[in-house]
């Protein structure tokens, strides 16, 4: 069983020297402390979210629960690359969709799990690699972001990347063959896909500043330098009967290079710490302004794929237990997320007398521009089209591309042809642009494109 292995690997991290002084921190209520995880958290500008398998969204215990403590729910499978891509090309959205209208209904985000991982990927995916593994890859970030665009708070665009021990590097697998690129690659098309949704890295056995965790602060130091866009990095917190001391600290390391943390997958093998420990998880994250929530992986112990480590906040009657009240409790003494500072007033207007109005005639037509994700043998185009000062009622962009190239896949606009020229036409919904407003549009190819110029025409 795959998921033993992960466990194994995520609870034998025996960090000690665990819970250092903030443990004996005397908590106090403030006057409107909630009195609900969810509230509690909302009051710090954070959430507390549960992993759910939406089969379970039946059983009224259960449901009662999840709606009354958490206002963010992840799938705990359901969105993974073997439930919605379950043949190649053929997309299965039921368990996820059911999960983004129960959150929609209850006033919860969704967290995505998982674009990209090693695990779970579908039999077809497993028995690919090289270039058309990259291209089914890409494709998958880009149909399954498009898919929920807009619904997501947070993707988890790559899981578990990286390998345990010592190394600090990457995990083997057939995405990772496929190039050390892949994971910018897949950043940069689900960022296409869905520009709302913040993007994570998500790992385990990242609870400290240890030889894991720095590879990957490496990993996203080096994004931000080259303006790979990542949002977030996720810290699965699958822990055993300590805490690393330096919990914290970690988090807030990998804030301090400009990225949210998020604490996305407790859970916490029972035993005499258990309480304190999810205290002081949820304390590490109220003290980091960046960490801007928590997810449990999980409602009650008989839900969670721990079996019988009781790792959760709920006992199998649904009672809260001691854990529930520790984490409640450091939600409500916690610091809330800092509002941005007040902006400043209104300076006086200006007292110039009015300019004339410009007397250029209004440019009519577009531009286009193009920036590429290329990786060897395939590409992903993204474009962005910019009205003229007369505005656009619609806009064709056309390239020319190099021989042997194809497009595969477009998104937001229509293609006309897939080889030499081709040409993209707006959808019905981003035709129409004012003066200097810009849309973006992209596609996906086999080959290379590099060099491609766009041409835009507008009507
Ligand atoms: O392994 C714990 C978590 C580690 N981080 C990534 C998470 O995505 C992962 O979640 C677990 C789910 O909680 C399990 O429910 O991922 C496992 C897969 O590696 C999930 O287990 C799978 C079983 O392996 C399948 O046999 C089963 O069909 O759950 C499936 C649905 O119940």
């Amino acid at each position: 069983m795959k998921h033993r292995r992960v466990l194994r690997a995520a609870v034998t991290v025996a960090v000690t020297g665990a819970l250092a002084a903030g443990m004996t921190m005397a908590l106090t209520t403030s006057a409107n402390a909630g009195t609900t995880l969810r509230a509690s958290a909302a009051e710090k500008g954070r959430y507390f979210g549960a992993a759910v398998a939406t089969g379970k969204l039946s059983t009224g215990a259960y449901t009662t629960i999840l709606n009354r403590e958490f206002n963010s729910v992840v799938a705990e499978n359901e969105m993974k690359w073997d439930a919605t891509e379950p043949q190649q090309g053929r997309f299965s959205y039921t368990g996820g969709d059911r999960l983004v209208s129960h959150a929609q209904a209850n006033g919860m985000s969704v967290r995505g799990h998982a674009l990209l991982w090693y695990q779970q990927e579908p039999g077809w995916a497993q028995n690919m690699s090289g270039s058309a593994l990259r291209s089914a890859m890409i494709n998958h970030v880009t149909q399954v972001a498009t898919h929920f665009r807009g619904k997501i708070y947070a993707w988890d665009v790559v899981n578990e990347a990286f390998a345990d021990g010592g190394s600090g590097g990457r995990r083997d697998s057939n995405l990772q063959r496929t190039g050390n690129d892949w994971i910018e690659a897949a950043f940069r098309a689900a960022r296409v896909a869905d520009p709302g949704a913040k993007l994570c890295y998500n790992d385990y056995n990242t609870d400290g500043i240890n030889a894991k965790s720095t590879g990957i602060y490496n990993m996203v130091r080096d994004f931000k330098s080259r303006g790979v866009p990542i949002d977030c990095v996720g810290f699965q917190s699958h822990l055993g009967t300590s805490l690393a001391s330096d919990y914290q600290a970690n988090l807030q390391r990998f804030a301090d290079l400009g990225v949210d943390v998020q604490i996305t997958e407790l859970d916490v093998m029972t035993g005499g710490n258990q309480a304190n420990i999810y205290g002081a998880v949820t304390r590490a994250c109220m003290n980091v302004s960046r960490c801007t929530g928590i997810t449990t992986w999980g409602v009650r112990d008989c839900d969670s794929w721990r079996g019988s480590d009781n790792a959760l906040l709920f006992d199998c009657n649904g009672n809260k237990k001691a854990a529930y009240t520790a984490v409640l409790n450091a939600l409500n003494a916690g610091p809330a997320i800092p509002t941005d500072p007040p902006t400043d007033p209104p300076t006086d207007p200006p007292t110039d007398p009015p300019t004339d109005p410009p007397t250029d005639p209004p440019t009519v037509g577009c531009a286009a521009s193009v920036s590429l994700n290329s990786w060897t043998g395939g590409f992903v185009a993204s474009v962005k089209v910019t009205a003229g000062s007369a505005g656009t009622s619609g806009w064709n962009v056309g390239f020319t591309l190099p021989s042997g190239a194809s497009v595969t896949n477009t998104w937001s606009a229509t293609a006309s042809g897939s080889t030499g020229t081709v040409r993209f036409a707006n959808v019905n919904y981003n035709g129409r642009l004012g003066a200097g407003q810009v849309t973006e549009f992209g596609f996906q190819g086999t080959g290379s494109a590099s060099g491609v110029t766009p041409t835009c025409t507008a009507s």
